[in-house]
């Protein structure tokens, strides 16, 4: 049966490819979702791409996954270095789980350093970009046998 992967992105991603681009590129975040379906087609997987700037919407989510999706791709943004809410949601959730950060939280700030989705997420990826989201996928694939 065909696998679907969920991919969440937290606060303010919405507004990528507008402001620092030296961080974050230049992409929006409509490119990414595009690069994403496009990916998905080849992998032979469905995907649901989402963003939403709060926490609770984020665990919703991440609690209706349980129902519909195989495996799980966030970014939870600024959520990563604050929320046990997104972190305790995620446990519950049986599939994978990739983590990924286009920047790399760990040459950045010392607060960015510590992520709290990081004790529950099977691989994480940062600083390779909005390309970490392809590479997070192809692990999804490859761990579900896609
Ligand atoms: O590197 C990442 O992907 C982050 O998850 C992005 C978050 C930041 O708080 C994390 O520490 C690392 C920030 C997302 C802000 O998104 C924008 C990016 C560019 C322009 C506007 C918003």
């Amino acid at each position: 049966m065909t696998k679907t992967l969920l991919i969440l992105n937290g606060p303010n991603l919405n507004l990528l490819g507008t402001r620092e681009p030296d961080v974050y590129g230049h992409e929006t975040l409509d490119d990414v979702k595009a690069r994403c379906l496009g990916l998905a087609t080849e992998l032979g997987v469905g995907i649901d791409f989402r963003q939403s700037n709060h926490e609770g919407q984020l665990v919703d989510w991440v609690q209706e996954a349980r129902g519909m999706a195989d495996g799980i791709v966030i970014n939870p943004a600024a959520y990563t270095h604050t929320s046990v809410a997104i972190l305790d949601a995620l446990t519950m959730f049986q599939g994978p789980v990739i983590e990924v950060h286009i920047s790399n939280i760990h040459k950045r700030e010392a607060f960015r350093h510590h992520s709290f989705v990081s004790g529950r997420a099977d691989g994480v990826i940062a600083g390779c970009g909005t390309e970490g989201y392809l590479l997070a996928m192809r692990r999804l694939a490859s761990l579900l046998g896609a």
